[in-house]
């Protein structure tokens, strides 16, 4: 199997030397791909080829079959060997940083010798940079604070990107056997928002197998530890992975203990010490003669303290342990409860595609309604829709209505101006079914300014959903300053929804915060902020957050059914 591996090897290198040389996204995807199925292939590729059966794999088209048949035969890839030649071998970890572009970089590298992080940051510091491809002083600075992201961002991963990894190397552990159970565990099983690494749990016959493909996984880079029964390694991506093989007498309580999270833990041990038992990774343990009483599923393992199951979502001390005593644990929401999308954008603004694929799209997840919520006039940079414009739009949403099953709802995006103000006048937004408003400038505000104004914007009688309540952005911008309590209590007094944004570097709300706002009784929409049709998947994110926000069906606002939604946003009209 080594030449899956190796080919895949040069796979990723190939997709990041393209992607150095700002190529064509889909050329590096391609790549990319390719390098996936061949990690996750569990025949040999050479025997692939040789029954002409490249093509049929996933992700190979013509182009990358004959890479892998040049391969094959001369053990080199002619094009990668070129392209390696051009740059210097630490020149990719440049492009991680936010602010710098392809060819900034190359020409720092060509004029200055900047081939590492280390010496890019001295070279602002001294700003000896000024003046290399038309940097300024004020680049210099984005330049600098790219680097302390990335320096954050090193210690913590984004949710998709680390559950895309998790599911990577799984797939690729199985295809190359030894594998019986495998759960991931750790922060990422909980779903929380970042996670500091992806933690994985697997029980097999053959430990040392298992072990050894993942060190010489061609997405791992390095190899920090690795012993009989475990392993710990750094994937290409940056996060670290942790991997343990544990006994099938033991996998629910490794499981739990290895979900955590470690305050959850602590009270459970607490609880099983008072009852004379003690819980380890390895199972539940008389404190007196030391017998094992549980250990191969979690539902025993909690069964032992006198507990329910408790979904991983809520395993974080706060307040789980009480309501599964007390059998009032709730009966959280899940995807399949979600009727709709209720924030979507298409090509009329900055979404990537046509009204009615939008529609087809959401009508093919089975969803009972979708909303058009394109941007306002004053976001000019996303090509917010003027009134006459949103006009004609509605006009063609009408029109599309009858050739589909699903109810398309004629929304908006709209700006809250600076003063609260909205920037569509009542008289058009009354001719909407649901309006979502948001924050989209001056986002330097004072605490105060931002406060009042998101309050008199929730004032509105005709705004429904406040979007992305606080503004931040998870890899690169902290929220806007504001009193997120009397943002909740107006939001509650005049009847309205605030949003989870499921968009993977917003998440926003955030856990706590929808589950305070849930508490005051407030609405709360799942919604995607669908720019492009794939990110309606990413409702899933949504749903983590507000499973981890303890919500049930009947407080998210997209669970309602059409009749109780239209209701609710338009009181008096159907
Ligand atoms: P993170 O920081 O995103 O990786 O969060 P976790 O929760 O995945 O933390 P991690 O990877 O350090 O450890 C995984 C689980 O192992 C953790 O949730 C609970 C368990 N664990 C780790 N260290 C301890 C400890 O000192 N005491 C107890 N009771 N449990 C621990
Ligand atoms: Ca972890």
């Amino acid at each position: 199997m080594s030449r899956n591996f190796e080919i895949a090897r040069l796979f990723y290198e190939m997709a990041s030397l393209l992607e150095a040389r700002n190529e064509s996204v889909f050329r590096i995807r391609a790549y990319q791909r390719g390098a996936q199925t061949l990690e996750t292939l569990g025949e040999d590729v050479a025997a692939v080829a040789a029954r002409g059966g490249l093509t049929a794999l996933p992700g190979i088209g013509r182009d990358l079959a004959a890479r892998v048949d040049e391969y094959l035969a001369t053990g080199r890839l002619a094009r990668l060997e070129a392209l390696r030649a051009e740059l210097p071998p630490a020149f990719l970890t440049l492009l991680e940083i936010r602010g710098l572009g392809p060819r900034t970089a190359r020409a720092l590298w060509e004029q200055r010798g900047v081939d590492s992080i280390e010496r890019l940051e001295a070279l602002c510091r001294s700003k000896e940079i000024i003046g290399v491809a038309g940097i300024r002083e004020k680049t210099c600075e984005n330049i600098l604070k790219g680097i302390a992201l990335w320096k954050a961002g090193r210690a913590r991963g984004l949710l998709p990107a680390a559950r895309a990894i998790a599911v990577q190397v799984g797939e690729a552990l199985r295809a190359h056997g030894g594998v019986e159970r495998l759960e991931i565990a750790g922060s990422l099983r909980r779903m929380r928002e970042t996670v500091k690494d992806v933690d994985l749990l697997v029980t097999s016959t053959e430990p040392a197998r298992v072990i050894r493909t993942l060190t010489s996984l061609p997405s791992v880079v390095e190899v920090i530890a690795q012993g009989p029964t475990k392993a710990s390694v750094r994937h290409q991506d940056g996060l670290s992975i942790d991997l343990r093989v544990v006994e099938p007498e033991s996998f629910g309580a490794a499981l739990q203990y290895f979900t955590g999270s470690k305050d959850h833990n602590v009270r459970l041990r607490e609880i099983a010490s008072r009852r004379g038992l003690r819980i380890s990774e390895y199972g539940v343990f008389d404190e007196r003669t030391g017998a094992r009483v549980a250990g191969a599923t979690e539902e025993e393992v909690y069964a032992t303290v006198g507990l329910p199951w408790i979904p991983p979502e809520l395993r974080e001390n706060q307040g789980e342990i009480e309501a599964a005593r007390e059998g009032r644990l709730p009966a959280l929401v899940a995807v399949g409860d979600l009727r709709g999308d209720l924030h979507a954008h298409t090509e009329w603004s900055d979404g990537h595609h046509s009204l009615e694929r939008l529609i087809a799209a959401a009508e093919a997840r089975g969803y009972e309604y979708v909303i058009v919520s394109d941007h306002s006039r004053s976001l000019t940079i996303a090509g917010g829709l003027g009134v006459d414009e949103l006009r004609t739009q509605v006009a063609a949403i009408r029109d599309l209505q009858p050739r589909f099953r699903i109810r398309i709802l004629a929304g908006t995006e709209c700006d809250i101006l600076a003063d609260g103000t909205l920037d569509f006048p009542d008289e058009v937004l009354q001719e909407l079914d649901v309006v979502l408003a948001a924050v989209h400038s001056r986002f330097k505000q004072s605490r105060e300014e931002m406060t009042a104004r998101i309050v008199r914007a929730l004032a509105n009688p005709w705004m429904n959903v406040l979007a992305h309540p606080t503004g931040r952005l998870l890899s690169s911008r902290a929220p806007y300053d504001v009193d997120l309590e009397a943002v909740f209590e107006a939001a509650a007094r005049h009847g309205k929804a605030v949003e989870i944004n499921a968009s993977p570097d917003r998440l926003d709300l955030g856990d706590t915060h929808a589950r305070r706002a849930a508490a005051l009784g407030i609405p709360i929409a799942i919604s995607t902020d669908t720019h492009y049709l794939r990110e309606l998947e990413h409702v899933e994110l949504g749903v983590a957050v507000a499973r981890r926000a303890w919500l049930e069906p009947a407080q998210v606002l997209n669970a309602r059914p059409l009749d109780a939604l239209l209701a609710w946003a338009r009181p008096g009209r159907a």
